[in-house]
């Protein structure tokens, strides 16, 4: 370690006990500068590492990565190892592009709120692998998750906002056959959702809820399965088992003082116990006494309490504020990274049926049943400052992101005679939150490539003023030593993401198969296109194909209710007609052989164009037509 570097770290290791971070003030920006210059690649590498991420025009990428995108409620679809960002996927907010929250379906799905906030996406599984047919995604706004079919890659059900439930960080976290995603409390609040309550009364009447939402296995349509009632504690990050452990789930939690105190920051009162807790769910075993119809009905749901039946829902002591939490590829291990320690705490599996087998509990928390720290510890790892979250790979390494030293270490996977030890490291630029490999969070991961979600982009691109992106980067783990190779710069914000070998989607459509179209309103026939007056309602059939929309003109009366049933009619990929208003807010773009409809009052007299936005042929620009509104 030079000078340089030491000073860095002291530096930071003081701004990790102030819980900040984030190193902004400006003393800090030469060592910044000067890391930029320690974390790129070697001069001698560069035409090595570009033709790792070259993928030429036309050629396809290797890996589809699905990233979250923060409080913009979207979804990025990026290729690696190029790292092009291919595709948006919107999901609880408007997209005009692709005309997404206009059309009367997609707006009904949104329930009235036009933003969310996606933190983990969940590839469906099979297993423990992905099978390619569904991704999830959760909002920690508003307490939702979503489901998004990846035969066409659009949004198909919205579920939520879900009952007694504030905040839904710790969600999707899929189990490993795809028989719950789970979704819990970050913010305590009192429940049914409501009822108010002062926070001086919180540890009485604040509480937390960790909710299993049931995936239909033939259709992926989600319900609400049921939930656990919990101790105001903040429920972070999880996951699910797999293999042996594949009956459990897991959740970090923080604030286990289990206060909040009105003038005094959470960062304090969160901070004042050296553990928190790993939750460790019994799933399997919570539905089998749902079954037995062991719970309290609460706005709807199904509520278990682990108080009332013990034997299902442990407390595993971790070091303080741990975010993340991941079980290994095997199912064997669990690993929480406590933000305020410089170590990954790896916990046995087995080791922690054995304490519950033999009540081995250092006490109950809140009636939580406290196991043993000694009793379910395996190892404890040295890994550096702000550890958060731990992805793997094929060969028995785990590559922890360090959110305060702005790194990626790099451990060896030990039992089985194997040692546990760190082996490697990288500087990242920077504050890396989450990271991710590929397929790493199955039974198998592939190796290949770490991918690193960083908060913050600090000035490694050019500049486009106070707000900067949040920045990507690719790092290389075929080898020993660890190599960042590329960059890129995502929207906001990416928090997770999940990477699948593209083989695995299979069934992607490029046309909707006009038979598939089952809407009542479709037509498809430019000639079959009219305009029908019922009342004070105007229905409209349009079809639009190159290169006109017809009918070409509508004529209603001010204060008429219009009807719209759009049908893009052509049979070619890539076809995409769009459908726009001037002076009204309808938007749309249906895809070939979809229909959308779009309903609104004509509260504006006048004559207002319609056209095609979407440039689909050289006579785009006749595409046009006028809805004629007589004013009244
Ligand atoms: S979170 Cu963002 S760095 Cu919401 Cu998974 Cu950990
Ligand atoms: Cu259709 Cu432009």
């Amino acid at each position: 370690m030079n000078w340089k570097r030491m000073i860095f770290f002291v530096g930071l290791g003081i701004a990790a006990l102030a819980m900040i971070g984030l190193t902004s003030d400006p003393a800090c920006a030469q060592q910044r500068r000067e890391r930029v210059k320690e974390g790129a690649p070697a001069k001698a590498d560069i035409g090595e590492n570009a033709l790792k991420v070259y993928v030429p025009p036309g050629d396809l990428d290797e890996y589809y990565a699905f990233l979250s995108g923060g409080h913009s409620g979207q979804l990025y679809v990026f290729g690696l190892p190029s790292m092009r960002h291919i595709r948006t996927i919107p999901v609880f907010t408007p997209y005009p592009a692709t005309g997404y929250g206009y059309d009367d379906e997609s707006k009904k799905m949104l329930g009235g709120l036009t933003w969310g906030d996606t933190h983990h996406p969940g590839l469906s599984e099979t297993k423990g692998e992905y099978d390619g047919r569904w991704l999830f995604i959760n909002d920690n706004a508003h307490g939702r998750v979503a489901r998004i079919d990846l035969r066409d890659f659009k949004t198909k059900q919205i579920f939520g906002p879900i009952p007694n439930l504030a905040g839904n960080h710790a969600s999707v976290y899929l189990t490993w056959n795809t028989e719950y995603l789970f979704g819990a409390t970050r913010f305590s609040i009192p429940i049914p959702k409501g009822t108010a309550a002062d926070v001086k009364d919180y540890k009485e009447k604040y509480k937390g809820v960790i909710s299993a939402i049931a995936v239909d296995p033939k259709d992926g349509t989600m319900s609400l399965g049921w939930q656990i009632v919990m101790p105001p504690w903040n429920y972070d990050v999880a996951d699910a088992g797999k293999l042996v452990s594949g009956d459990w789930w897991f959740v970090t939690t923080y604030n286990t003082e289990a206060e909040f105190i009105d003038g005094k920051p959470l960062e304090i009162t969160a901070s004042q116990r050296d553990k928190d807790y790993i939750i460790a769910v019994n799933w399997k075993g919570v539905e089998g006494e749902i079954k037995k119809g062991n719970f309290t009905e609460i706005d709807g749901a199904k509520v278990f309490d682990p108080v009332k039946t013990p034997g299902f829902v442990f407390a595993v002591p971790c070091a303080k504020s741990p975010h993340g939490v991941d079980v290994s590829p095997d199912g064997k291990w669990f690993i929480g990274n406590g933000k305020l320690s410089p170590t990954v705490s790896i916990f046995s599996f087995e080791k922690l049926q054995k304490a519950i087998q033999e009540k081995n509990f250092a006490q109950h928390d809140m009636g939580i049943p406290v196991v043993k720290f000694e009793a379910v510890t395996e190892a404890d790892i040295p890994v550096g400052l702000g550890p958060l979250h731990t992805v793997f790979d094929d060969k028995g390494f785990a590559y922890t992101s360090l959110f305060v030293e702005s790194a990626v270490a790099k451990w060896q996977w030990g039992g089985g005679g194997r040692e546990w030890k760190m082996v490697d490291k990288i500087p990242i630029q920077y504050n890396i939150g989450h990271i991710a490999s590929c397929e790493g969070d199955t039974v198998s991961p592939k190796g290949k490539w770490v991918f690193a979600l960083n908060k913050l982009s600090k000035g490694t691109h050019l500049p486009v003023g106070p707000d900067q992106p949040e920045s990507g980067q690719l790092i290389d783990i075929s080898g020993p030593k660890m190599k960042l190779i590329a960059q890129a710069f995502p929207e906001p914000e990416p928090h997770y993401a999940q990477i699948i070998k593209t083989d695995k989607i299979k069934n992607v459509i490029e046309v909707y198969a006009k038979a598939e179209n089952k809407n009542p309103n479709a037509v498809w026939d430019p000639k079959d296109a009219k305009v029908v007056r019922e009342g004070n309602t105007v229905k409209v059939w349009m079809t639009q194909i190159r290169s006109s929309l017809m009918p070409n003109v509508v004529r209603c009366n001010e204060g008429d209710k219009v009807i719209m049933h759009v049908t893009n009619i052509e049979e070619m990929r890539d076809e995409l007609h769009g459908f726009g208003i001037c002076g009204y807010d309808i938007n749309g773009v249906p895809s070939p052989g979809e229909t959308l409809s779009y309903e609104f009052i004509a509260d504006k007299p006048g004559v207002w164009p319609y056209y095609c936005t979407n440039f689909c042929s050289a006579l785009h620009q006749e595409m046009q037509g006028y809805l004629i509104v007589n004013p009244k």
